[in-house]
């Protein structure tokens, strides 16, 4: 009997250690924040994944490095990473960037707790130069949108650390709302009328490389539209898992002149 209540006890022992097994196993990967990707929303332009190289997931325009921007840990894979002193991907002057409205999302992270440019108030995640649209930072940590040169609105501070962070500005006519880690903030009406004589850059000011950016740009996308709150804290919330890369198989530059079937 006692061989038997031993055995018994043995393998009940055994039953438990594997349950707990099982269990801690399944909490952790529960915690481990297994996101899914998101699938991206419909009016993508342009997305520069910074996976070691300039090129557009979707083949359209693809960039240049310039100075000497590197690459290190994104929020996505890898990211843009930006000294601020010269730096930059520029990325030409093409007719599906000139926009008058628009979203442009990033994961950024800014290299210094003060400074977000070596020797400017504010450094561009991207910017199309004088009188074009641009997207950026100020040490305060205030997300601006900008006619370069011209005027601005901005709100905040938001971007105070130097963690990865989601950025992100809309503009639908007049309305203009930015988006920091999926909240919105909304400012008042503005709609200046871009124009496009310069090429647009991520990083900097594209027709000087003035106001480069001190730190990391990862997945900077560009839409034809304003996305909604809800499609933007979708990209939030998928985190590390990032955008869905299928069906949009990445395209070298040089063959930028296929087609892709971006959905409407
Ligand atoms: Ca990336």
């Amino acid at each position: 009997m006692n061989r038997l209540a031993n055995l018994s006890f043995a393998s009940a022992a055994r039953t438990l250690v594997l349950s707990s097994v099982l269990l801690v196993s399944f909490v952790l990967n529960s915690r481990s924040g297994l996101a899914q990707c998101v699938p991206p929303p419909a009016g993508l332009v342009s997305w520069w994944r910074g996976e070691g190289d300039a090129l557009d997931q979707l083949g359209n325009n693809p960039g240049i490095l310039v100075g000497n921007t590197s690459f290190g840990a994104g929020q996505v894979g890898r990211g843009f990473v930006f000294d601020g002193s010269g730096d930059g991907v520029q990325v030409g002057n093409p007719a599906s960037l000139q926009l008058q409205d628009f979203t442009i999302e990033a994961w950024v992270k800014r290299g210094n707790f003060s400074v977000v440019s070596p020797s400017v108030p504010v450094g561009f995640i991207f910017d199309y130069g004088s009188s074009g649209y641009g997207f950026g930072v100020d040490n305060s940590g205030a997300l601006i949108l900008t006619k370069v040169g011209v005027n601005s609105v901005t709100t905040g501070p938001l971007l105070t650390d130097v963690n990865f962070h989601h950025l992100a500005v809309t503009k639908a006519g007049s309305t203009v709302q930015f988006f920091f880690d999926g909240t919105a903030y909304a400012v008042g009406a503005y709609d200046p009328g871009f124009a496009f004589s310069g090429g647009a850059a991520i990083g900097a000011q594209s027709d000087n490389l003035a106001n480069g950016f001190l730190g990391t740009i990862d997945e900077l996308t560009v839409y034809s539209r304003a996305l909604a709150a809800g499609e933007i804290q979708a990209i939030y919330n998928a985190g590390s898992a990032g955008k869905c890369t299928s069906p949009f198989a990445r395209r070298s530059r040089h063959s930028s002149s296929c087609s892709l079937p971006i959905k409407p």
